[in-house]
């Protein structure tokens, strides 16, 4: 079990010192500064799928990741900073007047609205994401499962459909979502796609332009999806025992509640 303390006493670090994560399963993003301009009504470096303000459209930071080649669908933490003097975002004055104007977020990233500013225009932000990797011996990604086609309603690799998302029915840290050919989810011109480790992946015909009610006309990609699970075969020392990975919730919201299952 010593492996196991080890590991535990490296977590319980993270949790008390939030700016210097340093874990063999985590890894930081490098900077990205999706969004340079304000024409748009902001400074938008949002992550996550469909969302609103991109037109149903993954957000700009988790398109350019995935142009980049990395999978960082459930982020751990987020850090966001003035791209041009790095200081951090709530010392530009941008957020000063209420949160609500200027905020990074685990949820969605960082956005800045000018609207809201008396200098009338947000400051230019960066911003990285601290995500799950394959890159230890503790996780690994499942074989690829592709159980639906969009021929009916929605191409859905849903939870319900993959269900359980690891081998041992615990939640995924992470989802890789691409279409059958391989090109990643935030990439594809279809709307209102969702790519999301508790829902799984899911695109509906409905929301695709050119749709038609009535017809079963495929009009969404075939999608296939992965997860980031525990490595079952991991084992500490000689112990018969078996070491299963961090869990999300408990990561997220309550680092010192992690625990191991032996
Ligand atoms: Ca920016
Ligand atoms: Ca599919």
């Amino acid at each position: 079990m010593a492996l196991a303390a080890g590991l535990l006493a490296v977590l319980f670090a993270i949790s008390a010192t939030a700016n210097a994560y340093s874990h063999e399963c985590l890894q930081w993003t490098p900077w990205i500064n999706a969004d340079q301009n304000t024409t748009d009504g902001g400074d938008y470096e949002l992550i996550g799928f469909n969302l609103d303000v991109e037109g149903s459209r993954p957000g700009r930071v988790t398109r350019e990741l995935a142009r980049r080649g990395i999978v960082c669908n459930n982020p751990v933490q987020v850090q966001c900073r003035e791209a041009s003097t790095k200081r951090h975002w709530y010392q530009t004055g941008d957020a000063s007047r209420s949160p609500k104007y200027a905020r990074c977020s685990l949820a969605e990233g960082m956005r800045c609205q000018n609207k809201y500013l008396s200098r009338g225009k947000c400051h230019d932000y960066e911003i990285r994401l601290l995500c799950w990797t394959d890159k230890c011996r503790h996780l690994k990604w499942t074989a690829w499962s592709d159980i639906d086609n969009p021929s009916g309603h929605c191409d859905c690799e849903t939870r319900a459909n993959t269900r359980p998302g690891c081998p041992d029915g615990r939640t995924p840290l992470d989802i890789d979502c691409r279409t059958v050919d391989g090109q990643h989810a935030a990439l594809t011109k279809d709307f209102h796609v969702v790519c999301d480790v508790n829902e799984g992946m899911h695109c509906f015909n409905k929301f695709q332009p050119g749709y038609v009610k009535g017809s079963w006309r495929p009009l969404c990609l075939d999608y296939k999806v992965r997860h980031l699970c525990g490595n079952l075969y991991t084992k500490p020392n000689n112990s018969a025992e078996i070491i299963y990975p961090i869990q999300l919730h408990e990561v997220k919201f309550n680092l010192s509640d992690i625990h191991w299952k032996g």
